[in-house]
């Protein structure tokens, strides 16, 4: 969790874990003067809102905007008991998610596709300030699609300055990528210099490498009757779970990347028989994502994987003991 606190009169909490989470952070603090702003992992959501109860805090904001995070129904509980937060949270979200039932809440608002258009957490959001948005140019609308593209759908999804956005959230970090694209929309510039473009060509190399790894480590286990490839990785989760997926994807549902530094599992698949939402939300209340990207939380729900990976870990060793 990541949190700046600069005593703004608005909030705005969302998704730390990619360029949509970060990108409504971008459009509100260059929309509004001072803005408070949080990231957040998905199952960390609860937790800030607790604390914003507790301690009264959320009375300081006159708008609350939650975006790119879905909400689960004990924090859709949390909310609808408390009148006066009630009225100051917005929401903009586009995970998948018993999303009638949820939008019967007032304030919740999922929209995944409309006319025929898949949204993301960051276009939702600047529909909501579009009318009086200040900084209107052909390279904001070209970021937007660009976010938008590789949020929907993925590494593969043709849009190349999303996949270029994406690495480079890599290499920058989040506060100097969300400094580096408030200055380019505000200019109405693309930001991106040679020396990013170098580092991204690098980048891209040192990534092909990575996968290279990541293959030959993949741990094979069965997952309540999927067969699945494990991952123990850190980076670049989209391409190594896009990439290994659709190498074994005659062999393998789909593949689950265990990243011990987020505490996270996530869940990729190119296979069209598979919903990784759906499976990653049956092992816990906290899982869920899209159709084939999904994530959920290392969990007291969730452990048990590790016994498996590591039952799977010493049969390979055993194998290898054996064929000397
Ligand atoms: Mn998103």
């Amino acid at each position: 969790m990541k949190e700046h606190y600069n005593g703004g009169k608005k909030l705005i909490i969302s998704h730390i874990a990619d360029v949509d989470g970060l990108s409504s952070v971008i459009l509100a603090k260059l929309h509004y003067e001072n803005i408070d702003y949080c990231l957040v992992e998905f199952s960390e959501l609860e937790e800030l809102l607790n604390k914003l109860v507790k301690n009264d805090l959320y009375k300081k904001y006159d708008e609350i905007f939650i975006t790119d995070i879905s909400l689960r129904p004990s924090t859709i509980k949390i909310i609808d008991a408390n009148e006066e937060l009630k009225k100051r949270i917005r929401h903009f979200d586009h995970h998948l998610s018993e999303v009638d039932v949820m939008n019967k809440y007032p304030f919740v608002n999922i929209v995944n596709e409309r006319n025929g258009r898949l949204e993301c957490g960051t276009t939702l959001f600047y529909e909501h300030i579009e009318k009086d948005f200040k900084y209107k140019s052909e390279y904001l609308d070209k970021y937007l699609e660009a976010v938008r593209s590789y949020d929907t759908k993925g590494p593969f999804c043709g849009n190349k300055y999303g996949c270029t956005l994406v690495m480079l959230y890599g290499i920058l970090g989040i506060d100097n990528f969300i400094n580096r694209f408030c200055n380019g929309i505000k200019n109405g510039k693309d930001p991106i210099t040679p020396e990013d473009r170098e580092l991204i060509n690098l980048e891209l190399e040192r990534r092909r490498e990575y996968v290279d790894v990541c293959d030959k480590n993949l741990i094979r286990i069965n997952l309540n009757g999927y067969n699945v490839g494990v991952s123990i990785s850190e980076s670049y989760r989209s391409i190594v779970g896009n990439e290994l997926s659709k190498k074994y994807k005659d062999e393998l549902d789909f593949i689950l990347i265990l990243n011990f530094q987020r505490n996270q599992f996530s869940f990729r698949t190119v296979r069209d028989d598979i919903n990784v939402g759906e499976i990653a939300k049956s092992f816990t209340k906290e899982g869920g994502g899209h159709l084939k990207a999904a994530g959920m939380p290392l969990n007291s729900e969730t452990l048990f994987i590790l016994n498996l990976i590591k039952e799977a870990i010493l049969k390979k060793e055993k194998k290898i003991e054996l064929s000397k």
